[in-house]
């Protein structure tokens, strides 16, 4: 029994490190175009995206970025894409790769617009800023050349990806860089030129490119790409993030916030947004989409009361109409630590039992009867539930049994007239009831003897 038990931790281990399969999340804010590396800028009820403009063929193994657009939206769910304001066209000294950018507002109230962008002289990646008097522009070249190149003193052997951010202040900092280099510099309040010199942070674990700050509560946030085997499989990148009590650091890892997504690069923007924070950002999940073709995705991110981040539920796109599951909120008598409850009810529909890719609920190394809830504030009419099981081959296996409950006002009880509770693989095992009305939907699971049980997606429908 106990060389059973080694062998199933083993496994799970093993799927721990080599379970980091791309992501399919959904729900692009266009399919007209391909878009790529957001920032995200609030002003007054409106949300702008400023986005990259993937144009690369299909099975095109090279980025082909010539632009920039902005999009609008006042409440984070319809875009508008209001066009392409800025192109390598704008900087006279610049002639290819309009790569990631960001938008800040001066302090004389224009808009200065940050981008990676190829320059004709030596080296490769430049950063240059452009600025408009509206945040759509439209939008020139603030300073005729870049402000940040090889030939900055400390500069990234890649400089690209800058982020500004304003502090309460007024103190401008940028961070910027790849290949492993971030950088950090002071701005002007002109917001053209660089104040001091140019540090390397220090504490931000695993950096690879693309950083986002931010500040919420008093703390500096720093979210960036990373590309290490602690959380993407080779040549992918999840987004970590470091926290500090000053703007140029140090820096405290504190975990990873968005898993590996379908396309290889990552890249974050984290705003708050009437109330509710989200985190942008890009994948291939669009239609004919690819590394080289990514659009730019919208979910919504959570803080721990401790003033830590949630990770990121990527959602499959539109939910399914009618999952009362889109409006409960989950809770389970176990789940194993490096599971996802939140990932029952991401409206994804799994490939199989043993599609990961949008997280599961499992409770390894739990054995015998657990149960998943889900809980309205107010009451729901409920006449059916789906489940569709999580396999994965190793301690997780299709359960024994299973039974869907509701709070009757006093104690769980099983759903009346039940068609039977299935157990089936790669499928949604449906059970049909006669409805009830309650805040709280309960499936009960048993697991197989020696295996522990998980759920990829559970739905509820009145
Ligand atoms: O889009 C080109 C580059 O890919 C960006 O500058 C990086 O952040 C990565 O997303």
């Amino acid at each position: 029994m106990r060389r059973r038990w080694a062998a199933a931790i083993a496994a799970a281990l093993l799927l721990l490190l080599t379970d980091a399969r791309p992501a399919l999340a959904g729900a692009p804010i266009t399919t007209a175009i391909y878009t790529a590396d957001p920032a995200a800028l609030v002003v007054g009820d409106t949300l702008y995206l400023y986005t990259g403009h993937d144009e690369a063929p299909t099975g095109g193994t090279n980025f082909v970025m010539r632009d920039w657009h902005v999009f609008s939206s006042t409440d984070a769910t319809t875009f508008t894409d209001q066009g392409a304001k800025l192109a390598i066209s704008n900087f006279s000294w610049a002639g290819a790769d309009a790569w990631a950018s960001e938008v800040e507002r001066g302090a004389d109230g224009r808009y200065y617009w940050y981008t990676s962008i190829n320059g004709n002289g030596p080296g490769w990646m430049n950063i240059g800023v452009a600025v408009g008097n509206s945040p759509t522009g439209p939008f020139t070249d603030a300073i005729g050349g870049p402000l940040i190149s090889d030939s900055t003193p400390n500069s990234s052997p890649l400089n690209i990806d800058p982020t500004v951010f304003t502090d309460d202040d007024g103190q401008v900092y940028m961070y910027w860089g790849s290949y492993y280099g971030l950088r950090a510099v002071r701005l002007n309040a002109s917001m053209t030129s660089t104040v001091g010199s140019v540090i390397t942070p220090s504490g931000v674990s695993n950096f690879w490119e693309a950083p986002w700050m931010f500040k919420r509560n008093g703390v500096y946030y720093l979210a960036y790409a990373a590309n290490d085997s602690g959380c993407s499989q080779p040549g992918y990148a999840c987004v970590r993030y470091a926290t500090a009590s000053n703007p140029l650091g140090p820096w405290t890892h504190r975990g990873v916030v968005l898993d590996q997504v379908s396309s290889t690069t990552n890249h974050p923007a984290i705003i708050e947004f009437k109330g509710q924070w989200y985190m942008v950002y890009h994948n291939a999940a669009a239609p004919g989409g690819g590394d080289f073709r990514r659009s730019v995705t919208i979910d919504q991110l959570s803080f721990n009361a401790d003033g830590t981040m949630q990770k990121v539920v990527q959602t499959g796109g539109p939910t399914t109409p009618g999952n009362l599951a889109a409006s409960a909120t989950p809770s389970t008598s176990y789940v194993s630590p490096w599971e996802t409850l939140g990932a029952i009810k991401d409206g994804y529909t799994p490939a199989n039992s043993q599609d990961h890719s949008h997280g599961a609920y499992g409770n390894w190394n739990h054995q015998g009867t657990e149960w998943i809830e889900y809980q309205w504030p107010t009451a729901r009419t409920i006449s059916r539930s789906e489940v569709y099981w999580f396999d994965d081959n190793l301690g997780i296996d299709l359960p024994a049994s299973c039974q869907v409950q509701y709070w009757n006002g006093s104690a769980y009880v099983n759903v009346p007239g039940s068609s039977g509770c299935g157990v089936a693989a790669n499928a949604f095992n449906t059970t049909t009831f006669t409805p009830v009305s309650t805040t709280r939907l309960r499936l009960n699971i048993t697991s197989r003897s020696g295996y522990s049980t998980g759920v990829l997606e559970w739905r509820a429908f009145s």
